[in-house]
């Protein structure tokens, strides 16, 4: 097991936060300050429609009934007097990141940024979904290119974060991006040239039901996976990056406990987000070719660029000939030339088996790079780094995130080889 999970800890906590917050409001109750502000609770208990009408007449609103169990939104009076009628209230509402780390964002606040950059760059951006996570969460995927409502003939690039619930940096990675490229556009040259002559895709969630798990109850659960149950239904998860199909739990580089850390799950894309995703990247075929020629899967941390094979330790393999592993190495040290990162291949890390960039690139040849972000160490925050590295660690990957993006057209152009390789068509793997 690589070094990051040796001190794990296990996790049998419930995503739900029990009512401190609501006694402590009892104290003032005539406050608007407790007044005012709703949340959303699950009451158990409440069987019949009296029960209903009880919890109903204190001025919550029922939103949804499933068996004696009601969703309602409340205020924290209105779920105290709730609480007196004899019912079990608990609040639902994930409180998103501590004060002191505002500067992330949550699920909401991210969807909420997502959609005004949408809404104001209407002719370059549009916001499109993947479908759903596990537990019904839209996973938003965004499209940035000129005439960006036609699929054009341009080299299409893939960029997508937050498969590890913990690794919230990610999520403004993303979000960086999306501003990189439509604040950029007709103001940087080589922003322009790119949303002109490429489509950038970008997932900036792909574990949207962890990242919010992480987050619930008002402090880090240090949480990994996605909230699948697994097992017997008692620890929930699937490491989605143990997760994707090509030589799926070959190689001792993931494990078949549920409760593990790097669970691959029962089968390959077992998980509805991997499954999402898959999806998405076959569909980018057209007439049998990829259109995705490049992309990077943004992770924290230990500042490496990673490039396939993750399965085993041998540079080349099957799918993987020396001009590939040549031109994945050639390109890796370039963007860490940029962003101060450690390049190597994937296993040089330690073994994994199942990941993003494996599938991506032995399945559809994509020349798929694994980032890990900030910072090099636990005592630097780990994964959990105060927001005030946010617009630091971000723009720091901005020269490669548009170096991928520039070499889209013909990879092999990063040893010399595109007249070999790139003559007819586009950036073949
Ligand atoms: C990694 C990423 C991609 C391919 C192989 C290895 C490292 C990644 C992991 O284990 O999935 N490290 S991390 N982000 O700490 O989990
Ligand atoms: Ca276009
Ligand atoms: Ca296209
Ligand atoms: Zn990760």
């Amino acid at each position: 097991m690589g070094r990051k999970f040796g001190s794990m800890v296990a996790f049998a906590t419930v995503a739900v936060v029990t009512l401190g917050v609501v006694s402590q409001a009892s104290a003032s109750p005539t406050s608007p300050k407790y007044q005012q502000k709703s949340a959303s609770y699950t009451v158990d208990g409440a069987r019949t429609q009296a029960d209903r009408n009880r919890v109903g007449s204190t001025g919550a609103s029922i939103d949804s009934v499933e068996g004696a169990r009601l969703d309602v939104t409340a205020t924290a009076v209105e779920a105290m007097k709730i609480e007196r009628l004899g019912y079990k209230v608990t609040q639902q509402r994930t409180e998103g990141f501590p004060a002191a780390d505002s500067g992330y964002h949550d699920y909401t606040e991210m969807q909420a940024e997502l959609e005004k950059a949408a809404k104001a760059y209407p002719k370059i951006m549009q916001k499109l979904s993947l479908g759903k996570s596990y537990e019904g969460r839209d996973m938003p995927l965004i499209k940035i290119s000129d005439n960006v409502a036609k699929d054009e003939n341009e080299p299409e690039i893939l960029y997508d974060a937050h498969q590890h619930a913990r690794e919230h940096l990610t999520v403004e990675m993303a979000l960086y991006l999306v501003k990189m490229y439509t604040e950029g556009y007709g103001k940087d040259p080589r922003i322009t040239k790119l949303v002109d002559s490429r489509e950038i895709w970008i997932v900036p969630d792909m574990n949207p039901d962890g990242g919010e798990y992480d987050l619930s109850g008002g402090k880090y659960h240090n949480w990994r996976k996605n909230r699948q149950p697994v097992g017997n239904g008692g620890v929930k998860g699937v490491d989605l990056n143990r997760n994707w199909g090509y030589k799926f739990a070959c190689c001792d580089g993931s494990s078949p406990v549920t409760t593990s850390e790097t669970y691959h799950g029962p089968s390959a894309f077992s998980a509805p987000e991997t499954q999402r995703l898959r999806d998405f990247v076959l569909s980018r075929r057209v007439n049998g070719v990829q259109q995705i020629k490049a992309s990077i899967d943004f992770h924290t941390y230990s500042e490496l660029v990673l490039w396939p094979y993750g399965y085993t330790t041998q540079t080349t393999a099957a799918g993987l000939n020396g001009d590939q592993q040549k031109t994945f190495a050639t390109l890796g040290k370039t963007f860490a030339k940029s962003n101060g990162y450690t390049p190597e291949q994937s296993s040089s890390l330690y073994i994994t088996d199942g990941s993003i960039i494996d599938w991506l690139w032995a399945n559809q040849g994509v020349w798929a790079f694994t980032f890990e972000m900030y910072p090099t160490t636990p005592g630097k925050g780990g994964f959990y780094p105060p927001a005030s590295v946010i617009d630091r660690e971000t723009a720091r990957n901005k020269d490669a995130s548009l170096t991928l993006a520039e070499y889209a057209d013909c990879a092999y152009r990063a040893i010399k080889k595109e007249n070999q390789y790139c003559a007819t068509s586009p950036s073949p793997r």
